[in-house]
């Protein structure tokens, strides 16, 4: 057996060992020993391939699928640019502590520097992004540090095989592996949160620093005070709309909280930022300063969920939390017709108990913050790691592969931005709901608003229809333009992989339409 083959099937029966059960590769000829063992593995049912030709795309995936399956999936691409388009993922993943495990195949080092086609720096590429990277040449390999590695995120892993590529016929190798059991990660030690105060507040950040909707539930109802969460379709039991009344400087401050408990980041709101700030006593608990951000501030930091010697909070203090609350959902209860405010509203509303649901950065993941009332019954998730409006669709796909139906929000900028995710859609239910309001709307609610060169340079708009260019991949599209269309479009079993665009007034208007919002919110 020549060297590449082997070193190839020694790392694809420890993956499949370590009970790693998806694998996501990109076309080429210098990873063929990697994409030919794990496609022989594939044949004999030991692994499920996914191919991506868009190599971003790729990466992006196989987030999605590490987010529904909680495991990890490795990535497999050739040589040269194919790399640098990981990139974007692997950040995101370093930044989320998700077990991205990248494989790119290298020619052997002697050929850096010399001319040889397709051939650059390969090694350490991504810098600290990675918790763990090796330079391998050679027929072996042992997998126990990168594995281990990938408990607390991206491993980086550069192969370098030498001619000749392809393998021999033997498929022996195969009858050898066992499959493994998939392994949750230990947790790690439990501290004690010991505060004095009967108004306090826990802020919820949207992806709870990757601990489950269900250790944070637990975690919540023992403290029992105010919950603000940056996502309200995970908990029923939030304060409704708190980034809104919270825009209101007067509400801030009847609200001032004694002690702020945070879990994971806060990313969505200026008004929630605003709020923690004014705590005198701020905690942390974010499994992720163990890693990507070691030098988070906070009176007390925990990197597990700790146990409590808590007040409880007084009767008064929630009642005035619950009376904000509530004058707020009234003010949002009468906004109707066809804005984005309302759409998110309704869209959080509609969406089947049971559903998976993907909502990209920008202005979609604030309005559903916002204006969605409080429910459970879906598995949500973002990419709040770095935010980017890249890799959404690829990101939406792969959560949507490891659940029977889901629907993902996006804007159309990031909509365009991932066209090259919709190529591949095997076995995949999923409705794309894009808001198309012709470019960034959320460039309209900053500051950089209305000055000179704001179009060009910030709201860009592009005038294409996203419905077009969807059916024009043969997919399933429409565009709607009523509440009760959406609605309708919502409430259909999600068959295969479609698209609804809702078309919406000029990014101004919302912009308009929010301010006079939170201007009602002065006088609530
Ligand atoms: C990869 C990447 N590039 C640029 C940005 C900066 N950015 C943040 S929001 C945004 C506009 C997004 O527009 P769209 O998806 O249409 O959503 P809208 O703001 O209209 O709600 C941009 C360009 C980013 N977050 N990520
Ligand atoms: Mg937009």
């Amino acid at each position: 057996m020549n060297a590449s083959t082997s070193l190839a099937r020694v790392i694809v029966r420890q993956i499949i060992e370590a009970g790693i059960t998806d694998v996501v590769i990109s076309p080429g000829s210098r990873n063929a020993p990697l994409s030919l063992a794990f496609n022989a593995a594939a044949t004999r049912g030991l692994i499920k391939i996914h191919v991506r030709i868009d190599e971003r795309s790729a990466a992006f995936f196989a987030l999605g699928l590490i987010k529904s399956t909680v495991r990890s999936v490795p990535i497999v691409c050739t040589s040269g640019t194919a790399v640098a388009n990981y990139h974007p993922a692997v950040l995101e993943a370093s930044h989320t502590n998700a077990p991205l495990l990248v494989l790119t195949a290298d020619r052997p080092a002697m050929l850096r520097r010399t001319g040889a086609n397709q051939t650059t720096e390969q090694a350490r590429i991504f810098g600290k992004a990675v918790r763990y990277f090796a330079d391998i040449d050679g027929p072996v390999f042992p997998m126990d540090l990168p594995l281990d590695s990938l408990r607390t995120g991206p491993v980086h892993l550069n192969l370098q095989f030498d001619e000749p590529l392809l393998p021999d016929a033997s498929t022996a190798w195969l009858d050898e592996i066992v499959v493994g059991a998939t392994k949750t990660l230990p947790s790690a030690k439990v501290g004690t949160l010991k505060v004095q105060g009967s108004r306090g507040v826990l802020v919820i950040g949207h992806d709870r620093g990757g601990l489950s909707v269900d250790e944070v539930t637990g975690f919540a109802k023992k403290l029992g005070w105010p919950v603000i969460a940056e996502d309200p379709l995970s908990f029923p039991d939030a304060i409704a709309h708190a980034s809104i009344f919270l825009t209101s400087m007067e509400i801030r401050s009847v609200l001032i909280p004694q002690v702020a408990i945070v879990i994971g980041r806060t990313t969505l709101s200026r008004s929630v930022n605003s709020l923690i700030k004014l705590a005198p006593v701020q905690c942390v608990i974010d499994p992720r300063m163990a890693t990507i951000d070691s030098d988070r501030t906070g009176d007390k930091k925990f990197t597990s969920i700790p146990t409590l010697q808590t007040q409880a909070a007084s009767d008064e203090w929630i009642a005035q939390w619950q009376k904000y609350s509530q004058r707020c959902a009234k003010v949002i209860s009468e906004i109707d017709g066809w804005n984005e405010a309302n759409i998110a509203r309704v869209i959080s509303a509609s969406i089947p108990d049971g559903s998976a649901l993907f909502v990209a950065s920008s202005r979609p993941i604030r309005d559903i913050e916002g204006f969605a009332t409080p429910r459970g019954g879906l598995s949500t998730y973002a990419n709040r790691g770095l935010a980017g409006i890249d890799g959404n669709i690829s990101t939406a796909l792969g959560v949507a592969s490891g659940h029977k139906q889901s629907f993902a929000l996006l804007g159309d900028l990031a909509f365009l931005h991932d066209l090259t995710g919709l190529i591949h859609r095997e076995d995949i239910n999923c409705l794309f709901i894009i808001i198309n309001n012709d470019g960034g709307g959320i460039f309209s609610t900053l500051p950089q608003h209305g000055i000179e060169g704001f179009e060009e340079v910030f709201g860009t708009p592009h005038g294409l229809d996203p419905a077009a260019i969807a059916a024009s991949m043969g997919i399933n599209s429409r565009t709607v333009n009523s509440i009760d269309e959406l609605k309708k479009a919502i409430t259909v079993p999600v068959k295969g992989v479609s698209v609804v665009v809702a078309k919406v007034p000029t990014r101004e208007a919302n912009a308009e339409n929010l301010k006079l919002i939170y201007e009602k919110m002065n006088s609530i």
